[in-house]
């Protein structure tokens, strides 16, 4: 019985520690308001705009590769972009996907919302990564804070901070494909 009940433990165990794998991938930034005027221009373009300088930034936190294929993000109202099959997430690596536009020199995966815009409200909105069987992966809600012309960056365990609070960002507004912690 003792014997057994050991067992169990470990089958618990297993799937307690395999169940969070698949959230290795974490959305890290978003930039609901970008700045006004050129300073905006987050995808680098050329061209500031409300809507496709709009940005959220994926991290695989995790040791493996990891499979989009299918993924969608959405805000609050509906499903705004969905990753084409075969696109694969290495460790570290990060992925940046823009309201629209022609993103210019990001590092990383770069996408532009298949919906035709990320629509993040700038006063409050919910972000939400969901894997191909729609299970959520992650999600962000914010509230006003959305409105600073700056970008939000997830802090450590999911705290919302500004860009400009993070002593790495060095004054930067945002940065899109690049990952600053701290
Ligand atoms: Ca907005
Ligand atoms: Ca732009
Ligand atoms: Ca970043």
């Amino acid at each position: 019985m003792h014997q057994l009940g050991r067992m169990w433990l470990a089958v618990i165990l297993t799937w307690w520690i395999a169940a969070p794998a698949s959230a290795d991938v974490r959305i890290v930034e978003l930039l609901p308001d970008p700045p006004n005027d050129i300073a905006g221009d987050a995808n680098h373009d050329g061209n500031r705009s409300a809507i496709e300088d709009e940005f959220v930034e994926l991290l695989n936190t995790g040791n493996a590769p990891m499979d989009l294929s299918n993924w969608t993000l959405s805000d609050a109202a509906k499903v705004r972009h969905t990753f084409p099959a075969g696109t694969t997430l290495a460790p570290r690596e990060t992925l940046v996907v823009f309201g629209g536009g022609q993103p210019q020199g990001i590092k990383g995966h770069v996408f532009t919302a298949v919906a035709g815009t990320l629509s993040l409200n700038n006063n409050g909105d919910v972000v939400t990564l969901r894997d191909s069987a729609m299970e959520i992966m992650d999600s962000i809600s914010y509230d006003s804070a959305g409105q600073r012309d700056q970008s939000l960056v997830r802090n450590g365990d999911g705290e919302l901070v500004l860009h400009t609070s993070l002593e790495g960002a060095q004054d930067a507004l945002y940065s899109p494909g690049v990952v600053i912690t701290q």
